[in-house]
């Protein structure tokens, strides 16, 4: 399924004068408010192929409908999403959830919907079908050199299948670790990792980047290998230029201060992009901004602050992909709704008075300093973010529009009621 521009352009016709309304009023108070929607424009954060689909728990899985069942329909989900918001012109593969029959083939249909593929993403925490040895006790950090050199081989595949689609980026993403006191060496479980992450790093082309996603606990409820940024960063540092740290907001223990991080990354210059998606309590992987809006823009501060502050390019210059999973609502929208926290997060960080708060700090005036934050957060930018979309083409109300044209009926009739899409 493909939506038309008359059909975007017939639903933005409607809601035209009322988000005329709130935007002439909105941006009466924002003198850089053409700014920021041009810098609104430019920001794309990409969809993780693994989330298109009903995950479920392992309690069980309620199936969605109309799922994609092949990486050619996800192409086409992640498709939709962008025709409606602009903002989600990539995909994120996880590979062998998702492995591009014909390269070319892949590219061209991506890129009939305006898609870029962002990092790929490799798989040794689980048993693949044709694969001789078991990640059963890890993959790169293994006591055995035969299953680390396996887990190797398997991301230089991964970073093969990358170059072939235009990818920039690997994400590795380790389950290793342990769940009982004396289980691992833990010294020696940091070297094999190390030196198996030295191998992959040969592989990646003068232009790639290696992202090091570190996450504090599960599978494994002792120890991870890489179970925070402090072990992520190391790795990083020991690679080489090419290798970032990547943060995803729900690997870290409750009420870590993940702005701080975000920021002595950034300083670092080795912070390398996110996975967003919100929690309560852990690796939750829900709507990004449903449950700690004011996090999410507390991350984004440091982000705008830091990479200006480095003279970096806000769209380009991280990796911004989402990670969550759907057991309740409709992954598409799921999915919309995650961007739209994203750019509200952002926007707001933009609108920030970078100035008055320096001068709060210098001045150590904490009741201004805080003002100035949560009277920014306060402010509602929803009608600057909807014009960032409307001059771009998408929709102003992409979950009216979604529901207004029955997408998800539509790909029911298409692809039917009993779909599994593989991931998550
Ligand atoms: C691990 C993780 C990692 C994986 C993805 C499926 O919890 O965040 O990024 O690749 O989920
Ligand atoms: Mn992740
Ligand atoms: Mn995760």
């Amino acid at each position: 399924m493909r939506l038309e521009k008359e059909q975007i352009e017939q639903h933005n016709s409607k809601l035209a004068a009322k988000h005329k309304r709130a935007f002439d009023f909105i941006s009466e108070d924002i003198p850089q408010v053409e700014s920021i929607i041009n810098k609104l424009q430019q920001f794309q954060i990409a969809i993780p192929s693994w989330a298109l689909g009903t995950g479920g728990t392992r309690f069980g899985r309620f199936s969605g409908k109309g799922e994609p069942g092949n990486l050619e329909q996800k192409i086409e989900d992640v498709g939709l999403l962008h025709a409606l918001n602009r903002s989600s012109g990539a995909i994120s593969l996880h590979i062998p959830w998702d492995i591009p029959k014909d390269a070319e083939q892949t590219k061209a249909l991506a890129d009939s919907f305006g898609l870029q593929f962002d990092a790929v993403n490799s798989n040794t925490f689980q048993d693949q079908a044709e694969q001789e040895l078991s990640y059963k006790y890890g993959s790169l950090h293994h006591v055995d050199p035969k299953v680390r050199k396996q887990a190797v081989q398997h991301n230089i595949d991964v970073i093969n299948h990358g170059i072939a689609l235009g990818s920039k980026a690997l994400t590795v993403w380790l389950a290793d670790g342990s769940s009982f006191p004396g289980q691992l060496n833990f010294r020696e479980a940091f070297q094999n990792t190390l030196e198996s992450l030295k191998e992959i790093y040969a592989h990646l082309p003068e232009d790639w980047k290696l992202f090091v996603e570190y996450k504090a606990f599960e599978p494994y409820f002792y120890s991870m290998t890489i179970g925070d940024w402090g072990q992520s960063l190391l790795l990083a540092s020991k690679l080489g230029p090419k290798a970032y740290t990547l943060v995803d907001l729900g690997h870290h223990l409750p009420n870590a201060n993940i702005e701080q991080i975000v920021s002595l990354l950034l300083m670092e210059g080795k912070l390398g992009g996110f996975h967003f998606n919100d929690s309560k309590y852990a690796d939750d992987d829900l709507t990004a901004g449903s449950i700690k809006p004011y996090q999410l823009f507390l991350i984004f501060n440091e982000l705008v602050e830091g990479m200006d502050a480095r003279g970096m390019d806000h769209a380009t210059g991280l990796g911004w992909m989402i990670d969550a999973s759907h057991n309740l609502k409709d992954p598409l929208v799921d999915l919309l709704q995650s961007v739209e926290a994203i750019m509200i997060a952002y926007a707001q960080a933009l609108l920030v008075d970078r100035n008055a708060l320096k001068e709060a700090q210098r001045n150590n005036d904490i009741v201004k300093a805080q003002q100035i934050l949560q009277d920014t957060f306060r402010t509602d930018l929803r009608a600057v973010v909807a014009e960032a979309r409307l001059r771009d083409g998408a929709a102003l109300d992409p979950i009216g529009l979604f529901n207004e044209l029955a997408v998800r009926d539509q790909l029911i009739k298409e692809r039917g009621n009993n779909t599994v899409a593989t991931g998550l």
